[in-house]
């Protein structure tokens, strides 16, 4: 992290004069907080929400976040527009952003439903359709993201899910950025919860007198609102989804030789200032330690000039340089750590590409800092962390949908499979299954079909 000059630095590794073991610890990530602890504070709160409603609900703003001016927990469309007043530039940028993962999440619809005749008479087809209720989290915390509302919202939006409910936790006085509620406006959401954390979570998952119940949570934030998230998804009464599970936000960054210092350090500061629990990961494929210092040389100077240089300090306490010497090396760590940004600031970006098998989001070149894609390309941030793009995906259109299924048989069909299902139902001896075919097959012999 820091060293006793006050030098903001990163651990270093040169992987061919460690054991494995050293590379794969330094690789770990910081643990989390008890689990356990967090759910004794989370429970209660849900309970609470769930049997006291609103009035509970808005009791939790005023404690939490300090807003005891706040009389109502829900803000109901249409926004006025003084809610919303923003400089030119803001919302231009917010246009553009908007258009540009509009675009993006329009592309992911799938226009045909699928449909396969799996035997002659047989047709099994499915079909997408939205999910009613969306409830979308904007954390607050250290800095207001707008962009979070909108990689939330604008799928939602594509999506045609009928219902859009945003929460985010209001500022002490009562208020809420208006960037977000410019957002939820423009992506069409009825309502605007202000609340955070898990009380939020507990308002949307169960529904309150004036908070919407929602069939399904989205978005980041804290590890509260994660073990809400988790309790609610797990109760069957409150018949709720969430996205993902979510941790501490991370990136990967893979540079060769001719990649530019200075766009290399700038990167790993874009995602180390979120957090001091963030965590970023600089794998370095045949650099000299002296080119690695020109590296980390960069990352001081860069760091000691931002205004949040304290988050940077302890993102970088935990945070590593690994010195490799071949592409192969490199993406097998990374696919090891499966990071929710990848950059590659290498020669082929896109051939390397092909060799990525974990990762959230990849960003390619030396002219795609992650920066773009948190905002404005297209592509959306609502990424796994924690290692869990091993096997979950991004926030995406699909994201929002659920797909039906359906089979339709002629008479044909029913005589083509008919006896492989009384088969099986015979195996399962579940006689009444085995008979819905019998009785029809009957039927077409006594009636000549
Ligand atoms: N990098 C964050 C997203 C974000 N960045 C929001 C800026 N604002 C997690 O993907
Ligand atoms: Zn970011």
């Amino acid at each position: 992290g820091t060293t006793k000059d006050g030098r903001i630095q990163m651990r270093r590794f040169v992987t061919s004069k460690e054991q494995a073991s050293t590379v794969q610890e330094a690789l770990q990530r910081p643990s989390q907080r008890s689990t356990d602890k967090i759910m004794n504070i989370v429970h209660p709160i849900i309970t609470s929400v769930r049997s006291g409603g609103d009035k509970a609900l808005l009791s939790y703003t005023h404690k939490f976040e300090k807003a005891t001016s706040l009389s109502s927990p829900v803000l109901k469309a249409p926004f006025p527009d003084r809610l919303m007043q923003l400089p030119q530039e803001t919302i231009e940028a917010i246009d553009v952003s908007f258009e540009n993962i509009r675009k993006f999440h329009a592309a992911q619809r799938e226009e045909k439903p699928l449909e396969v005749e799996t035997m002659p008479g047989v047709t099994c087809s499915r079909f997408v359709r939205p999910i009613e209720r969306v409830g979308l989290y904007v954390p607050g915390g250290t800095a207001v993201l707008p962009s979070t509302a909108l990689m939330l919202g604008v799928p939602a939006m594509v999506a045609g899910c009928k219902t859009i409910v945003l929460a985010t936790p209001p500022r002490a006085d009562g208020s809420i950025t208006p960037e977000i509620v410019y957002v939820a406006h423009k992506v069409g959401a009825e309502s605007i919860v202000l609340a955070g954390g898990a009380q939020a979570v507990a308002a949307m998952a169960y529904g309150t007198e004036n908070v919407s119940k929602v069939d399904k949570i989205l978005g980041p934030g804290n590890q509260f609102v994660t073990a809400a998230k988790m309790i609610v998804s797990n109760d069957t009464s409150a018949n709720v989804a969430i996205d993902m599970p979510a941790g501490p936000s991370e990136v990967l960054v893979i540079c060769d030789r001719d990649a530019n210092p200075a766009f290399v350090a700038s990167d790993l500061l874009s995602q180390a200032e979120h957090g001091v629990d963030s965590q970023v990961v600089c794998i370095a494929i045949g650099l000299s330690e002296s080119e690695v210092q020109c590296i980390e040389d960069e990352l001081h100077k860069q760091a000691m000039a931002l205004p949040r240089v304290d988050m940077v300090r302890g993102a970088i306490e935990h945070s590593v340089t690994l010195i490799v010497d071949t592409l192969e090396e490199a993406m097998e760590l990374s696919n090891a750590y499966a990071p929710e940004h990848l950059i590659l600031q290498l020669q082929d970006p896109v051939k390397v590409r092909e060799m990525v098998q974990n990762a959230g989001s990849v960003f390619c070149g030396q002219w795609t800092p992650e920066s773009v894609g948190d905002y404005s390309a297209g592509v959306n941030h609502s990424l796994p962390t924690y290692g869990y793009a091993k096997q979950y995906s991004g926030v995406n259109l699909g994201s929002y949908v659920k797909h039906i299924t359906s089979s339709n048989l002629t008479a044909e069909g029913l005589k083509n499979v008919g006896k492989s299902v009384m088969q099986l139902a015979g195996v399962e001896a579940l006689e009444a299954h085995r008979r819905a075919v019998e009785i029809r097959l009957d039927w077409m012999r006594e009636n000549g079909v």
